[in-house]
């Protein structure tokens, strides 16, 4: 056999090598690659965090604006957050009544209150598996009416503080709340906010 001859097996060799090498390669890219794409669907961004943190405070604002500044209180929750109690205007032209210059107050209160998110317990652990522990949602209360205003509240961080100290009546309450969420990397963001409301109806 010529040395050419050997050689040209020994790189047919070579070939089939580098060809299983690819092959497993490729495998290694796709599986990582996947393993990404099914991170990103489930990740968000630092501007959307703080987008949702905007937009749940933006809500409270201009509801609790126009609350009665006498009947306004907080509460404690047993896991830490604190509940907000008002009365708002009656609702289209009965509102206002001109005669005492003031509003018609509605008969039953709204509430803003805190729950465990869906497959969440209050005990310390991730139950839903979502990486974040013990996270909470916002629920606002209207009588038999429930509505989530936002998921993943961090446990007792939803704060209400009235002004002045010496009220009722109120002039202003400041709403904090600190929301969490895994990006696309599953790092927990996080996105705190605040809120300074001016009662109107004084
Ligand atoms: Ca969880
Ligand atoms: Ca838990």
């Amino acid at each position: 056999m010529t040395s050419r001859h050997r050689r040209r097996g020994f790189t047919f060799l070579e070939m089939a090598i580098a060809l299983a090498i690819f092959v497993i390669t490729l495998t290694a890219v796709y599986m990582v690659f996947s393993a990404g794409q099914s991170t990103y669907t489930t990740g968000i961004t630092r501007q959307e965090l703080d987008n949702q943190v905007r937009l749940v405070l933006d809500e409270m604002t201009n509801e609790i604006r126009q609350a009665n500044p006498a009947t306004l209180q907080v509460a404690a929750l047993a896991s830490g957050d604190q509940s907000l109690t008002f009365f708002l205007p009656v609702e289209g032209a009965a509102g206002f009544d001109p005669a005492a210059g003031r509003p018609n107050w509605q008969a039953a209160p709204i509430q803003y209150v805190t729950e465990p998110s869906e497959g969440e317990l209050d005990n310390g652990l991730d139950d839903n598996n979502n990486g974040l522990t013990d996270e909470r949602r916002i629920v606002r209360v209207a009588g038999a009416q429930r509505v989530v205003m936002t998921d993943f509240l961090r446990e007792g961080t939803l704060a209400f503080t009235l002004g002045p100290p010496a009220g009722p009546p109120f002039q202003s309450v400041r709403v904090t709340l600190t929301l969490d969420y895994p990006d696309q990397r599953s790092r927990i963001l996080s996105a705190n906010g605040a809120s300074e409301v001016s009662l109107r109806n004084q």
